[in-house]
C-alpha cells in the first residue's frame, strides 16, 4: 500500500488490516472509543492500597464514616471548621463524620480531589447524591454486609486485585498470619519494613527481641543481621508478599553506614534477590510536620535522587519498585528510570494523586519511558475509595492515551484495538507481573 493509500485508507470505510484482520483504528472518533472501551472495561491491579481482607475484622475499613473521616478530609475540615485539634479529637467517629460533611460539603462545595471523590463515590453506588442526606448514605451502608460490599465495589471499580500493605509488627494483623488463612484471595500481601527500617533503634529491635530474635540497638553484630534475615524469611514465607515496602524521608542517603544501609545492604537487598520478591521505596513523606494533626500531619519534601541512582547502580541484580512524594522530582526520576531497568516506576502517591498531577506525571512518563511504567495505584484507605480512586484516574490515563496516539496515527502510523488492548493491559497489570516475575 501507498503511504497515499494508507492516508485514504484511515479515512476510507475499509478497515481491516491486510496484515492481521483486525480493525484499524481510523477516525479520531474511533481512537476514542476504542481507548475509552479498554481502559473502562479492563481490570486494574491495585498495587498499593491500605485494604484488608475480612479476616482481619475492624482492620478493613469501608463505609460512609469511614470514608467522611478519611485523614485527607481531616486535614481539609480544619481548614474551615471552627474547632481545635483537642476538640476535633475528642469526638467519636460520628461526630467528626458529621462535622466534615456539614463543613466540606454543606457549607462549602465539596470540589478538593478528596471532597470530590465522596460524590463521586456515592453516586457509582447509585446513591443520590443530589439529595445531600448523610442519613440515607448510612441507611445504605447498615443493610450491606461486607462481603457483598467487597464484590460490588470489586466489580464497579474493574479491580481485580489489590496488594495491601502488612505490618508484620501490628499485634493486629499477627493472628490472621499465624492461622495462614487470609480469606478472599484478591488481597495479596506487601510486607511493609517502616517500623524496621525507620524506628530500628527507638522500636524496631525491641520488637524483634519481643518476637524471639536475638538482635542488639546498634546492629554491631553479624548475629544480628543474621536473625534479621530470619525475621524477613520467616515474613517472606508467611506472607508471600508481591514486594517488601517501605516509605522513606526526602533526606534519605545511600551509601550510608548508618542504621538504615546497614539494613539496606546486609539485611534487606540480599533477601530481595534471593527471594526474588522486589523491594519498593516510597520517597519524600515528612512525617508529622504538624503532629496536631495526627495522621493527617504528614507533609512532602523533594528528595535528591543521587541516593536512588547510587541504589540502583551498585545493586543492579535487585528490582526496585519507586514512587516519589514530590510532583518536582518526578521528571528526574522519569530520566533514572531510563538508565535502569531494574527500577518499575509506579503511582501517583498521595499529594501526587490529584488530577492535574496525575495528567502532567502520566504523560511525562510516556514521553520519557513509553508504555513501561505502572501508571497508578488508589491507596485507598476505605474500600469504597476504589471506585472514586480508578474512575477518576482511567479518565485521566484515557486523556492522555488518546492524545499519544493520536500523534504517530496523524502521520500514518496504523494501530488496531487490540493493540490499544494490549498496552492498556499492561499498564493495568501485565508491567506489575512481568517486573516481579522476569529476571
Ligand atoms: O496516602 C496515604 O494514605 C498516606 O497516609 C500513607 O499511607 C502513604 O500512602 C503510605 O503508604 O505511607
Ligand atoms: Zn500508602
Amino acid at each position: 500500500m501507498t503511504k497515499q493509500e494508507s492516508h485514504d485508507f484511515r479515512r476510507g470505510s475499509i478497515n481491516v488490516s491486510e496484515s492481521n484482520h483486525m480493525p484499524k483504528i481510523e477516525t479520531a472518533d474511533d481512537l476514542k472509543t476504542a481507548v475509552l472501551d479498554a481502559v473502562n472495561t479492563q481490570s486494574v491491579t491495585d498495587i498499593h492500597t491500605h485494604l484488608f481482607s475480612p479476616p482481619f475484622g475492624e482492620l478493613l475499613l469501608w463505609g460512609i464514616d469511614e470514608l467522611l473521616t478519611y485523614h485527607y478530609l481531616i486535614a481539609e475540615v480544619f481548614r474551615n471548621a471552627d474547632v481545635s485539634y483537642p476538640q476535633f479529637w475528642a469526638m467519636s467517629k460520628t461526630e467528626q463524620a458529621e462535622l466534615i460533611w456539614q463543613t466540606l460539603f454543606i457549607e462549602n462545595s465539596p470540589l478538593s480531589e478528596a471532597c470530590r471523590g465522596i460524590v463521586t463515590t456515592l453516586d457509582a453506588l447509585g446513591l443520590d447524591v443530589g439529595s445531600r442526606n448523610l442519613q440515607d448514605y448510612r441507611d445504605y451502608f447498615a443493610d450491606t454486609t461486607v462481603e457483598a460490599f467487597i464484590d460490588t465495589v470489586f466489580e464497579r471499580a474493574k479491580v481485580s486485585k489489590v496488594v495491601m500493605t502488612n505490618d508484620p509488627f501490628d499485634s493486629a494483623e499477627t493472628p490472621v498470619w499465624q492461622s495462614g488463612d487470609t480469606g478472599d484471595t484478591r488481597f495479596e500481601a506487601a510486607l511493609r519494613m517502616d517500623v524496621l527500617i525507620n524506628t530500628y533503634e527507638e522500636v524496631g529491635y525491641e520488637h524483634l527481641r519481643g518476637l524471639g530474635y536475638d538482635v542488639d540497638p546498634n546492629l554491631s553484630t553479624g548475629k544480628t543481621y543474621k536473625e534479621i534475615r530470619r525475621f524477613l524469611e520467616t515474613w517472606i514465607q508467611r506472607m508471600n508478599p508481591r514486594y517488601m515496602a517501605v516509605s522513606l524521608p526526602p533526606d534519605f542517603q545511600y551509601p550510608d553506614d548508618g542504621v538504615l544501609g546497614r539494613l539496606f545492604d546486609n539485611c534487606i537487598l540480599p533477601i530481595s534477590r534471593e527471594f526474588n520478591v522486589p523491594f519498593a521505596l516510597m520517597i519524600g513523606v515528612k512525617r508529622a510536620v504538624n503532629p496536631q494533626l495526627q495522621m493527617a500531619g504528614d507533609g512532602s519534601g523533594k528528595a535528591d535522587l543521587t541516593s536512588l541512582e547510587t541504589l540502583l547502580r551498585e545493586n543492579p541484580d535487585n528490582k526496585f519498585l519507586v514512587t516519589l512524594l514530590s510532583r518536582e522530582n518526578q521528571h528526574e526520576l522519569c530520566v533514572i528510570g531510563r538508565k535502569f531497568k531494574n527500577l518499575m516506576i509506579f503511582g501517583c502517591w498521595w499529594f501526587m494523586n490529584n488530577p492535574s498531577v496525575i495528567e502532567e506525571i502520566t504523560r511525562e512518563r510516556i514521553e520519557l519511558l513509553g508504555l513501561s511504567v505502572i501508571p497508578q495505584h488508589s491507596d485507598a484507605r476505605i474500600l469504597d475509595q476504589l471506585l472514586y480512586k480508578w474512575k477518576h484516574s482511567r479518565r485521566i490515563i484515557a486523556d492522555v492515551l488518546v492524545e499519544k496516539y493520536q500523534t504517530v496515527l496523524d502521520v500514518g502510523w496504523t494501530l488496531t484495538s487490540a493493540e490499544i488492548e494490549r498496552d492498556v493491559n499492561n499498564l493495568f497489570g501485565g508491567n506489575f507481573d512481568r517486573f516481579l516475575n522476569g529476571n
